[in-house]
């Protein structure tokens, strides 16, 4: 699948039921609405640039790095794990791969707020893995993919950038809201398994044990060896099936897909002052949650 990215052009940011998003995330939107779930797809959702891509290869590797080797070494990650609400222009739509899917389980990406997902997936009783990272690495690791990536709305500088993602005007908008939304949410439906990419930096191995144990699956220690080799941000970086070199709309001159894999990197972008103005609202946004992160390990 090739992207066509000459034609492409920066989208607008726009109100979608109280959310920012762009077109290309809302183009489809019937059709992802009338998704058809099937009761052992499995879904990983995430607020833009918590990990979505490294949990899609520890769960690709974990379902198939056995029985289908060259999966892994032949097909892109977006296309082993859609990414439901996409649709660029003369490309397959999201929905569209999943839907063509012959793979079991069908490993599904998505960004939206949990009120955006398709029902379907809720009817079925279908699990979903949320992965969260703390707001100061999220927000820094979405600048750098903005500025290297067409499909997304213009950044600005990084001030601008670091008051608007405060104010939700990002696409799928808040991140407290989706970080909490998805909080409550698996406080009533028992399948969501939500971890945190600090967690996963700090301990790899611990973190995909209880990813096995949610999913009810039980990989021989040497597999689940293999997969710990294989996700390493070095490795991954250099994995052309993982880093998305192989898609048209990044310009990783700008900034690689696969950029630093760190907790803490924000100290190297916020200051003094944008940090606490940024720990001000932290406390004000996040007073009515128990959910609680780590900016550092
Ligand atoms: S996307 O575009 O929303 O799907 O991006 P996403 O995959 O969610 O997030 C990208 C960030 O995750 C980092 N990443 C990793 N970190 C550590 N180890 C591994 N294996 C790994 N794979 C991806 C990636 O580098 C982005 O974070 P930053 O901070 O920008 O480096």
């Amino acid at each position: 699948m090739s992207f066509p990215c000459m034609e492409l052009n920066r989208p607008e940011l726009f109100d979608f039921h109280g959310v920012s998003m762009t077109h290309y995330f809302t183009d489809s939107w019937d059709k992802v609405q009338n998704f058809k779930a099937r009761p052992d797809d499995i879904v990983i959702a995430t607020y833009a640039k918590a990990g979505t891509t490294w949990v899609s290869q520890i769960l690709d590797l974990l379902y198939f790095g056995k029985s289908d080797p060259g999966r892994q070494t032949s097909i892109p990650i977006y296309e082993r794990v859609p990414f439901l609400e996409i649709r660029i222009r003369n490309v397959p739509t999201g929905a569209e791969l999943a839907e063509k899917m012959t793979s079991v389980p069908r490993i599904i990406k998505t960004h939206f707020p949990v009120q955006f997902v398709p029902k379907s997936f809720w009817e079925q009783n279908c699990k979903l893995i949320y992965v969260a990272r703390n707001a100061k690495d999220n927000v820094v690791s979405y600048f750098h993919f903005d500025r290297m990536n067409i499909v997304q709305p213009e950044p600005g500088d990084w001030p601008s950038y670091l008051q608007r993602f405060q104010e939700g005007k990002v696409v799928f908008g808040s991140w407290y809201n989706h970080v909490k939304g998805w909080w409550e949410k698996k406080q009533t439906y028992g399948n969501i398994h939500y971890m945190f990419y600090e967690d996963l930096a700090e301990d790899t191995a611990q973190e995909i044990e209880k990813i096995c144990s949610f999913l009810n699956i039980s990989p021989t220690q040497e597999e689940k060896d293999h997969v710990i080799k294989e996700v390493a941000f070095d490795t991954m970086k250099k994995n052309k099936m993982a880093n998305y070199s192989t898609i048209g709309v990044m310009d990783f001159k700008i900034s690689p897909f696969m950029r630093k894999g760190k907790v803490s990197d924000w100290k190297n972008h916020f200051t003094v002052a944008q940090n606490e103005q940024f720990d001000e609202v932290y406390q004000k946004k996040m007073a009515n949650t128990t959910l609680r992160f780590r900016t550092e390990i």
